[in-house]
């Protein structure tokens, strides 16, 4: 199995994709941080605190605190003023091994291509740490296994815009990069993650049958929060599962069982469309084909999850 880099903005299901990496046997060998949910100090500091909260020994290096060409944007009012839902923080948290996340992809991703190895990374926030280290050094995807991204949508309904999701709507030029380069990548994009999800009750369920404990509160506080945010927001109450779902691909790829083939570009103008994933299963726009997730097993799913809460 190849080595796996996180890349995330340290929002709240970034924990929740964090702590199922690490308890279903996919821990990630590094962690790199860039701004989205809330600024990259505070995403750092949300990941080292997960990790204390897991136990696990991580390395994490702070990356890239604005996007390539735009105005820096946030997502508090649904992650929260600390990006974690105000959830139980531990007393000591672990010290940050780098701040020069893109440097630490390229050495690490170049090595990788030098000694004809792979490594894996999953995204779960802009694409900018990524797309800054390719331009840097285009050599290093043949240095990449597969890259899992959270982020576009495949049916065009977004999040952030009508027609855009967050993770590429924060750096849309980045997002661009990194598609019109030719490396085995699987979108998980925002119409599956919001169609994947537990009702409240079976939410509740999941938490009582959870051993009691710190880690049972942090997790318990991130859904919380998640939950009352959609409610807020006059859903209906959910547990949906966002970066968890692509996180879940990586740690079962079987869990997949609906995809599509096509090729991928951002759409870049000014305007409603902005930040928008363009998808093409005929291959017209020329950009290399990824395979983009469609539906997945709940039940797979859940149980990942459990296995992550306590
Ligand atoms: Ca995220």
């Amino acid at each position: 199995m190849n080595r796996l880099i996180l890349d995330t903005d340290g929002g709240i299901d970034d924990a929740q994709a964090l702590l199922l990496l690490i308890a279903n046997g996919r821990p990630p060998a590094a962690i790199t941080t860039v701004f989205g949910n809330v600024d990259v100090d505070a995403a750092t500091r949300n990941v080292l605190a997960t990790l204390a909260v897991a136990g696990a020994d991580i390395p994490v290096h702070k990356g890239a605190a604005a996007p390539l060409a735009q105005e820096t944007i946030h997502a508090r009012h649904v992650h929260g003023e600390d990006g974690l839902g105000g959830a139980p923080r531990p007393a000591k948290t672990a010290d940050i091994a780098g701040s020069d996340a893109i440097g630490f992809l390229v050495a690490t991703l170049k090595q990788a291509a030098a000694a004809g190895e792979r490594v894996d990374l999953l995204t779960i926030g802009p694409l900018t740490n990524v797309a800054l280290a390719l331009q840097r050094l285009p050599g290093i995807a043949a240095g990449i296994g597969r890259l899992t991204i959270m982020g576009g949508t495949v049916y065009g309904r977004g999040n952030a815009t009508p027609a855009a999701e967050f993770n590429i709507f924060a750096d849309p030029e980045a997002a661009a990069i990194v598609f019109r380069e030719d490396i085995d990548t699987m979108v998980v994009p925002w119409e599956p993650c919001v169609s994947h999800f537990l009702t409240g009750p079976e939410a509740d369920a999941l938490f009582a049958e959870a051993a009691d404990g710190a880690a049972k509160d942090f997790s318990f506080a991130l859904a919380r929060h998640a939950r009352g945010t959609d409610i807020a927001r006059g859903g209906e109450d959910r547990l949906r599962f966002i970066d968890p779902l692509a996180a879940a691909v990586v740690v079962e790829p079987t869990i997949v069982t609906k995809s599509l083939r096509a090729s991928v570009d951002v759409a870049l103008a000014a305007g409603i469309t902005r930040g928008m994933t363009v998808v093409d299963p005929s291959g017209r726009l020329g950009t290399p084909m990824v395979t983009l997730v469609e539906e997945a097993r709940i039940d797979r799913l859940a149980a990942l999850y459990a296995a992550s809460v306590a």
